[in-house]
């Protein structure tokens, strides 16, 4: 229906996720409604003022004639807001949050956070995510992958550099090495808070090939507007190639991450 109107309604375009049709339907819905009901408040407002002005032969009656009527508007709008929130929020957020699609049909991605940058991890050819371990966290190793751990050795580490093929799910398991992070790319209308202690779940399709900003949508410190990445839609193939890639590049003798990765610069958030 938006595409039609030929104008977004000032949303971040393009709209690239399979999601982000229904999450722009609701914003729009929600904003129209709330204009039309401060536009008839105003209105009626005006015509009250000019109705009931003070003059000569009027008198001001200080009593309410019906108690019940004056809650009509408000039982109007009360009553727009429960068919909004069963009929279009429950459906759609439900089918956002709860519709995870299965990890074996999607692209499997860990995402750990950390002030002020987004770390990525992807399973090598074994498809196997390698151990991590806070205790292993270096400069160079900002995941603390563990080398000794077999399934590690192929791993693909990138710094704010997320690449995910068009078309097809990707679930990204987000962990945060300190403080609470939040990903969110405005394209695909998502955003999900990263906690500390805990592997939180997102996933979208992309549906639009291109480059889009991942940002950080929960104040995490001083450094907190820098901590932005980058996600690429490819195709299918150019994703794998990518891959193969990110694996050439990162030499054998490495813990498992590409090489020629920046180390994060520190800086510091206590001050
Ligand atoms: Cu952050």
């Amino acid at each position: 229906m938006r595409e039609e109107w030929g104008f977004h309604w000032g949303l971040p375009q393009p709209a690239a996720s399979s999601y982000a049709g229904d999450i722009d339907f609701l914003l729009i819905l929600l904003h129209v409604v709330m204009v039309a009901l401060y536009v008839i408040g105003v209105a009626l407002f005006v015509v009250f003022l000019v109705k009931y002005r003070a003059r000569d032969g009027h008198r001001a009656s200080y009593t309410n004639p019906g108690e019940s009527a004056s809650f009509l508007p408000a039982g109007l709008v009360l009553a727009f807001e429960i068919w909004l929130i069963l009929a279009f929020e429950v459906p759609i957020w439900g089918a956002v949050k709860k519709s995870t699609p299965p990890p074996a049909e999607s692209l499997n991605v860990k995402l750990i956070a950390q002030q002020f940058a987004w770390n990525f991890q992807y399973p090598g050819p074994d498809g196997q995510f390698g151990r991590r371990s806070a205790a292993l966290v270096t400069a160079e190793n900002a995941i603390g992958l563990d080398p000794d751990d077999p399934a590690s050795k192929d791993d693909i580490v990138t710094i704010n550099q997320l690449h995910v093929p068009l078309g097809k799910p990707t679930i990204l398991g987000m962990t945060s090495k300190d403080v609470i992070h939040d990903f969110q790319v405005v394209n695909f209308r998502n955003k999900q808070d990263i906690v500390p202690g805990m592997e939180t779940v997102l996933w979208f399709e992309p549906t639009v090939a291109g480059k889009f900003e991942i940002g950080c949508a929960q104040l995490c410190g001083l450094g907190h507007t820098k901590m932005v990445g980058q996600v690429t839609i490819e195709t299918e193939s150019e994703f794998e190639e990518w891959k193969k890639q990110q694996v050439a590049d990162a030499s054998p003798s490495d813990t498992g991450t590409a090489d020629a990765r920046p180390v994060i610069p520190a800086v510091d958030s206590h001050s």
